[in-house]
């Protein structure tokens, strides 16, 4: 009979508790967080720069050479990568941003943007031509909205952790990412493949990085309160 309560009382709670909010992450203050940094290593010899070829508006895309951004490895160090992790439920504060992607030049910058869900992104067109932003999203919904020269700025939303492909349909060699976190612990490489993941409290956690072309890898991390772990990542190409 207790038994029977007992899973009536379950059934209840999962049927009236949706399973989104039992997932979702709880930000509060953090007393004795610890860190995690280091850095994204290539594995292996860095493929030579490639250059994109602008064959379109040359007068405002070709000013300055372009390197393809969809590997970029710096004296061995692996840029714009994403690190963060993964399995956390509960830890400093998330708060939604305004950030910003810039496309001065026909690119975007930067690459790969990366921000909480529940963030604006301020989309800024100082070219004086026409670009069209398009996003390959799935959980959240994909805009395609053109950007004439006199439309200096536009802000969409994403709501939803996930990573978003972003292209514009005018020029085919422009491409970049948005990376839509569902928690506050996330750092984009730059050039010295560095990243720091700071309040963290203290815990095991999968700690995962992201790359737009040779995938995901992931390792354990256990911080300890008010320490820094220093974790390197070597990631191959497939
Ligand atoms: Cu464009």
């Amino acid at each position: 009979m207790k038994r029977s309560i007992l899973s009536t009382f379950l059934v209840t709670v999962l049927l009236v508790v949706p399973l989104s909010s039992l997932l979702a992450y709880e930000g509060g203050a953090v007393s004795d967080g610890g860190t995690i940094s280091g850095v994204v290593k290539f594995k292996g010899a860095a493929p030579a720069p490639k250059k994109l070829d602008i064959n379109k508006d040359k007068e405002v895309c070709a000013k300055t050479a372009k390197n393809d951004p969809t590997l970029l490895v710096s004296g061995g160090n692996l840029v714009n990568a994403v690190v963060s992790i993964a399995d956390i439920k509960k830890g400093k504060k998330m708060e939604p941003q305004k950030v910003t992607l810039d496309q001065n030049g026909c690119e975007y910058h930067p690459h790969v943007l990366a921000f909480v869900a529940g963030s604006s992104v301020e989309i800024l067109n100082p070219d004086g031509i026409l670009h069209n932003v398009h996003s390959y999203s799935k959980a959240n919904s994909p805009f395609n909205v053109a950007q004439p020269k006199f439309k200096k700025s536009l802000t969409v939303k994403l709501d939803k952790p996930e990573v978003v492909s972003v292209k514009c349909d005018v020029h085919g060699w422009m491409s970049g990412w948005f990376f839509v976190a569902d928690n506050p612990y996330f750092g984009v490489t730059d050039n010295s493949g560095s990243f720091k993941l700071t309040d963290v409290p203290p815990g095991t956690y999968t700690l995962e990085v992201w790359h737009e072309t040779l995938g995901k890898q992931s390792q354990k991390v256990t911080v300890k309160p008010k320490e820094e772990v220093k974790i390197t990542f070597e990631i191959a190409k497939k």
